[in-house]
């Protein structure tokens, strides 16, 4: 696996690659009525117009302020998708739900909160001419203390009992072809957020996985719609279960794998 450090200057926006296949953008929302529009304003006028053949798909669930009402407002100016449900769906319910709406060939789940600037997509784009799931990784991570421990401390696990590469596999910037999502979707099962147990099961199904360095803001406005203090040592408690269940299915289906004529790096799978 190759890791690059992000540029400290302007960041450059790579050219399209328009023979790889369009891409769908899809934003899960929930509770982000402040920063939602500042969001899709930023991302449809980054990439609208100088990604040829991209969608825009907003799902939002369960928001119990405003957001429903920005979203419509907005939805036939900037010309976007958009889902609602008065019924909180969960993360990872709300991001498979919306991958689902997906039409393009690529597929590209960022989160709504704009911890995440859209020019960085153009720092992925280029590994679609070589990868499979390309993830943004967060360099440097702008969250609480307890929150980069955590993330850590599950991204090592993840690492020893999956022998998987990978630096940050819950990222909320995340760029994959959805013949990768729809292999292994289906088997989804054990952890809370989505991004890692597809990441996992992806490699051990060959695809080719890349991490690129995007830079991370503070969340500005708003505040966690999944992290909250209280709850969090139960989602330790959770994740941990849930991580020693997958190991066991992993075992049990003999899911692994080979490790000789792996790459360092991840290439080298199928596609
Ligand atoms: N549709 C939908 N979106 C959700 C749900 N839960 C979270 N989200 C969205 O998922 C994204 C990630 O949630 P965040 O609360 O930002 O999680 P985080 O980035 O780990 O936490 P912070 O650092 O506090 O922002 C945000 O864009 C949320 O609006 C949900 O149940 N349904
Ligand atoms: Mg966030």
């Amino acid at each position: 696996m190759t890791l690059e450090r992000p540029s400290p200057g302007t960041p450059v926006r790579a050219p399209a690659t328009p023979d790889c296949g369009g891409v769908s953008i899809v934003f899960p929302v929930h509770n982000e009525s402040f920063i939602i529009e500042q969001t899709l304003r930023n991302y449809i006028a980054e990439l609208g117009a100088r990604l040829p053949d991209c969608e825009f798909i907003v799902c939002e669930d369960g928001s119990t302020d405003d957001t429903k009402a920005v979203l419509e407002r907005l939805t036939e100016e900037l010309g976007f998708q958009l889902y609602l449900s008065n019924e909180r769906k969960g993360y990872q319910r709300a991001v498979m739900d919306a991958v689902a709406r997906a039409s393009k060939p690529w597929v590209f789940v960022v989160d709504s909160d704009y911890q995440f600037a859209a020019i960085d997509y153009w720092r992925l784009e280029p590994y679609r001419l070589t990868h499979d799931i390309i993830l943004g990784i967060k360099r440097p991570r702008r969250d609480p203390f307890y929150r980069v421990w955590l993330s850590a401390g599950q991204n090592w696990l993840l690492r020893r009992f999956f022998n998987v590469p990978y630096r940050d596999m819950d990222t909320g910037f995340r760029l994959f072809r959805k013949v990768a999502y729809d292999a292994v979707a289906g088997e989804i099962r054990h952890l809370s957020f989505f991004t890692a147990e597809f990441v996992v099961r992806a490699h051990h199904a060959g695809f080719r996985i890349h991490e690129v360095p995007v830079h991370h803001y503070a969340r500005k406005i708003g505040s966690t719609t999944i992290f909250f203090i209280s709850g969090l040592f139960a989602i330790c408690v959770r994740q941990f279960a849930a991580i020693l269940r997958m190991h066991a299915e992993f075992r049990r289906r003999r899911l692994f794998r080979p490790r000789q004529g792996r790459q360092q790096d991840g290439r080298g799978g199928r596609i």
